[in-house]
């Protein structure tokens, strides 16, 4: 090893800490620490080893640094985002791109790699000055797996190392046990919180950077703190894994991963499910009856000719807004109970406790929040009123408290066999509740890469507006988006069993802007799913798929949800709209053209086929197409 920072370390670590780093016998990982202790000036470098006492120190840390603060219950902590800080920034989040890459990046807010570099390192620059940093190691997926990717985070917030321990499993022996040829395939993260208030919060916003280089495995992230901005493991690696898994020949997608259980028929199998922000991915992945392996991210491999999945987390990172008894029980129950968690940007109340939107408890007038010292009715600088708890606000906790874990899947190192992957858009009159696609190629190109979000009162900027949201991963695809498409296509080439797609939209409204279902519909639909993976139940075709016959669908209503399910709603809600779909083509079209000015013709070839076919359905059944009038 080349100790070219050995005076510099010794001098910033224990002695312990510098035995830990050097016990890696790794030239990579002591130079990339070596590198930013001499360049982000911490005044101390804790190292940490898998041990549970360190997991309690950095806790203990987050705390006695103000990051977090105690609650009434005394596992739970709080931490806040400064109050510009609440949502990823995706502005700020750039690609690193080498100079013969650029013109092909460039929708993906890129930046050349020399210019970019020179930035965030300039911002990076003594950025840590008179704070104590932690070198930390992790995995994405479980370790001793075909999906193990070690990664090493260095940060001087305690509260990311905190959340990347709740959330993550922790890899530092699997780090000291790499094989000499091992030793250079990993990611490296390197935070910096920078300067933070009285509250514990970021205050140089205004150099908030997060930069990306795909082609190093490194994530810079600069005077950031909102999770999703700063915890390396979570979509800055997902974003490196997408690119890694490109040129590797598997996939990772913005999925949950769970198991549907027929109790009648003894039969568990599993699904995946990508599905736009507020469009029901949590909610399908807590389905009351069915198991959780994970609610945000998993890795695809072909593992012996098998499509296997897991979920590269070990917590979750949830939306907490609406979380109450009636809709959330379980993680409800969960957050009530004396257990670690970290709630972020949600009140405290006089009495420690946690309050939120959505919760289905009376909130106090008063307390600590995002804003700071919050009072009902109190304005922000601009005169908006501030609500309770930030509508992004957030629990961290572990996966396996929840008692509908699939545990078996959730450790299994060799994932789970997937035999359905659903894709979940939102619109209001488009997409039928459930349809499942005539094969895995369909289902990218229908159902996968069409996947629009429409925007609602309850978003920012104008209602109705249907935003393109390909695979539900447009944020984190880090090379070109035709390429990104044909690769999922290919993935399934040497698959024995390939997973049947399904679209499913829970936002259809009827005839009076209605929904027409209650919320708990889609276990109706994902207990179709189910029946048809394993071959049973006849379908109707449509141009673009097949959909479940009323008889079927009443059936599962009466049973799962104890609902009659009237027959005037089923024809309405799975009526097949030719002029609407044509249109979702079209946008589809324009969008892919707008992202990447190489798709492949292949791509723009099959859409049009699907828009010829609609065409003449339309010319043949009318532009309104009844379920079963549909004969090709
Ligand atoms: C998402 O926005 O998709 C999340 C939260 O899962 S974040 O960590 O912000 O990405
Ligand atoms: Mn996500």
């Amino acid at each position: 090893m080349n100790p070219k920072y050995d005076d510099l370390l010794k001098s910033k670590m224990s002695d312990e800490s510098y035995s830990k780093l050097t016990a890696l016998k790794n030239q990579k990982v002591y130079d990339f620490v070596g590198l930013f202790a001499e360049h982000c000036e911490p005044a101390s470098i804790y190292v940490c080893d898998d041990s549970e006492k360190d997991n309690q120190y950095i806790r203990e840390q987050a705390l006695a640094k103000g990051e977090e603060h105690p609650m009434a219950l005394s596992k739970q902590t709080i931490h806040w985002d400064g109050y510009g800080d609440q949502a990823r920034d995706k502005a700020n989040t750039k690609y690193l791109v080498y100079k013969e890459n650029l013109e092909k990046m460039k929708s993906l807010n890129s930046v050349a790699y020399e210019d970019g570099h020179k930035e965030i390192m300039d911002i990076a620059k003594g950025n840590m000055k008179g704070k104590d940093a932690v070198v930390k190691f992790f995995a994405e997926g479980p370790t001793g797996s075909p999906f193990t990717i070690p990664c090493v985070q260095f940060t001087d917030s305690w509260y990311v190392a905190h959340s990347e321990s709740i959330l993550y499993r922790t890899a530092y022996d699997h780090f000291l046990n790499m094989k000499e040829d091992e030793k250079d395939d990993f990611f490296r993260f390197i935070h910096s919180a920078g300067a933070l208030d009285e509250r514990g919060c970021s205050i140089n916003l205004d150099k908030r950077r997060i930069y990306m280089d795909t082609q190093n495995n490194i994530v810079y992230s600069m005077n950031a703190q909102y999770a999703g901005n700063s915890v390396g493991l979570k979509k800055h690696s997902m974003r490196l894994a997408i690119n890694k898994s490109g040129q590797e020949g598997w996939l990772c997608e913005h999925m949950f991963v769970m198991a549907c259980l027929n109790e009648e028929k003894n039969r568990k199998s599993y699904f995946c499910g990508a599905y736009p922000s507020a469009c029901g991915k949590t909610s399908t992945a807590m389905i009351p009856g069915e198991q959780i392996v994970g609610d945000d991210i998993a890795y695809f491999r072909n593992i012996n000719g098998e499509f296997r999945a897991v979920n590269v987390e070990f917590g979750m990172f949830g939306i907490i807004k609406d979380v109450n008894a009636k809709d959330d029980p379980v993680i409800f129950e969960n957050l009530m109970k004396n257990q670690e968690v970290i709630f972020s940007n949600v009140l405290q109340g006089p009495d420690k406790n946690a309050y939120w939107l959505g919760q289905g408890v009376e909130a106090p007038a008063e307390g600590l929040n995002h804003f700071g010292e919050w009072k009902k009715g109190i304005k922000d600088g601009k005169g908006n009123e501030v609500p309770v708890a930030h509508p992004n606000s957030r629990y961290t906790m572990r996966l396996d408290y929840l008692e509908n874990i699939d545990e078996k899947g959730f450790n299994a190192k060799d994932g789970v066999v997937v035999e359905g992957v659903l894709y979940g858009g939102r619109d209001s009159d488009t997409t039928v509740p459930v349809e499942e696609s005539p094969d895995w190629k369909d289902g990218i190109l229908l159902k996968a890469a069409t996947l629009e979000s429409e925007t609602t009162s309850a978003t920012l900027g104008a209602e109705g507006v249907r935003n393109a949201s390909p695979m539900a991963n447009l944020d984190f695809v880090s090379y070109p988006l035709g390429e990104y498409t044909m690769n999922n296509i290919k993935f399934v080439e040497g698959i024995k069993d390939v997973p049947k797609v399904f679209s499913t939209n829970y936002f259809m409204l009827g005839p009076k802007g209605e929904f027409m279902t209650s919320k708990l519909a889609k276990k109706v639909w994902l207990h179709w799913a189910e029946g048809r993976v394993h071959g049973e139940y006849d379908t109707y075709d449509t141009p673009t798929g097949k959909i479940p016959l009323y008889k079927d669908v009443k059936d599962l209503f009466k049973k799962y949800l104890n609902e009659d399910f009237p027959e005037a709603d089923y024809e309405y809600l799975f009526t097949f709209r030719c002029t609407k779909w044509i249109n979702k083509l079209e946008r589809a079209k324009t969008f892919y053209a707008k992202m990447d000015a190489n798709t492949p013709k292949e791509i723009y070839e099959y859409w049009d086929s699907a828009i010829a076919k609609i065409s003449a359905a339309k010319e043949k059944y009318g532009d309104e197409i009844k379920p079963g009038a549909y004969k090709g």
